[in-house]
C-alpha cells in the first residue's frame, strides 16, 4: 500500500503528526514504546537462546558469532528469525503492541516478512555500514517498516542505529562492491551526498521504539561499551505488498496476516531496484553471496 493509501486510514498508536514524520523523514523513533512486562520476557528469552549459543563454535543458520566468541564467553553479532526459536519472540510480533503500531504505517492489513535480533555483544563488536535493507528481500511496492526495539536502551558508545534523514525519498543503490560480492554496504563514491547534519544516531532506553522504511540509508558503529546491545528487528509490510525474491533470512511465519485480511490484488511501486543474489540455495552468511551473472 502507497502512503497516500495509508493515510486516508485513522491511526491507532501514533499520533497523526507521527505518522507525518514518518513519512517525511523515513524514520521515527518512540522513547520507551514497549513496555517492562514485554521487555522482561523477551530479555529472558533471549538469555536461553545466548545460553544454547554456548554450544557452538561457527556461525551458521541461526548464530552469527563475533570474534572470541566461546562457551565461556558467548558473543554474537545476530541471532536470525528469533521467532522461531523462542515462542516468546513471535507471541510478541504477532501482539497488537507490534501490528497495531504497523498498521499506522503501512495500512490496517499487515503481514509479517522476517525478523533478526542483533545482539551486539559489548566490547568492540562490529557495526554495520551505510546501507539499505530492501536491496535484500525486494518486494511489489515500498511498503516494508522494519521495527526495532532497543531491549535494553542504547547509549551513544554501543553503536546505536544511525539514519540519513529523508533518504528514503533518494535512490536505492548497489549493495555489491567492485568484485560482484553482496556486502549489504554502499560504496564510498555513491556517498558524496552523505552530510553530517542528515544523520540521525537514534538513542534512548529500554523499550525504545525504532521504526524505519525500507529504502532508508542506514547504518551502525562498533559497540564500544562493555554491555551488549540488543536491537530486535521484526519486518512488516502491507498485505498487498509481495516479495518477489525468496528471503535471505526465511521463517515459516513468512508471509503470516498478523492483523486483518489478505490482499487479493499486488500493489506496486515500480522505481527501480537491483536484484540481490539468488537466496535459494540455503543459508549463508548474505555477504558470502555473490552477483548473478547476467
Ligand atoms: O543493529 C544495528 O546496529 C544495525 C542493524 C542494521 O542496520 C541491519 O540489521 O540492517
Amino acid at each position: 500500500m502507497k502512503p497516500q493509501d495509508v493515510l486516508k486510514h485513522p491511526t491507532r498508536v501514533l499520533t497523526t503528526d507521527q505518522r507525518a514524520a514518518y513519512f517525511r523523514d523515513g524514520y521515527l523513533v518512540l522513547p520507551d514504546y514497549v513496555p517492562a512486562a514485554w521487555l522482561d520476557r523477551l530479555r529472558a528469552a533471549m538469555s536461553e537462546l545466548i545460553e544454547r549459543s554456548r554450544g557452538i563454535s561457527q556461525s551458521d543458520a541461526i548464530y552469527v558469532l563475533e570474534q572470541g566468541h566461546s562457551a565461556d564467553d558467548p558473543r554474537l553479532h545476530r541471532i536470525s528469525s528469533p521467532q522461531d526459536q523462542h515462542p516468546a519472540f513471535w507471541d510478541f510480533m504477532a501482539d497488537p503492541v507490534m501490528t497495531d503500531l504497523a498498521a499506522d504505517v503501512v495500512g490496517p492489513d499487515v503481514k509479517f516478512h522476517h525478523a533478526k535480533l542483533n545482539v551486539k555483544s559489548g566490547k568492540g563488536t562490529q557495526g554495520f555500514g551505510w546501507h539499505q535493507d530492501i536491496p535484500a528481500w525486494p518486494h511489489t511496492d515500498y511498503s516494508p517498516v522494519t521495527i526495532g526495539i532497543y531491549i535494553d536502551g542504547c547509549t551513544p558508545e554501543q553503536g546505536p542505529l544511525s539514519v540519513a534523514a529523508g533518504s528514503h525519498e533518494g535512490p536505492t543503490f548497489s549493495m555489491y562492491d567492485d568484485a560482484g560480492n553482496f556486502v549489504v554496504r554502499i560504496r564510498d563514491n555513491d556517498l558524496a551526498w552523505l552530510k553530517d547534519d542528515m544523520i540521525r544516531s537514534l538513542t534512548g532506553g529500554p523499550g525504545t521504539t525504532l521504526l524505519l522504511n525500507c529504502r532508508a540509508v542506514h547504518g551502525s558503529m562498533p559497540n564500544r561499551s562493555a554491555a551488549a546491545r540488543p536491537l530486535l528487528l521484526p519486518v512488516y509490510s502491507s498485505a498487498d505488498s509481495f516479495p518477489y525474491t525468496p528471503s535471505p533470512i526465511p521463517s515459516p511465519h513468512q508471509g503470516d496476516i498478523v492483523r486483518g485480511t489478505a490482499a487479493r490484488f499486488a500493489s506496486f511501486d515500480t522505481r527501480p531496484l537491483e536484484m540481490p543474489p539468488d537466496w535459494r540455495f540455503g543459508y549463508k552468511p548474505v555477504w558470502a553471496h555473490k552477483k548473478p551473472a547476467y
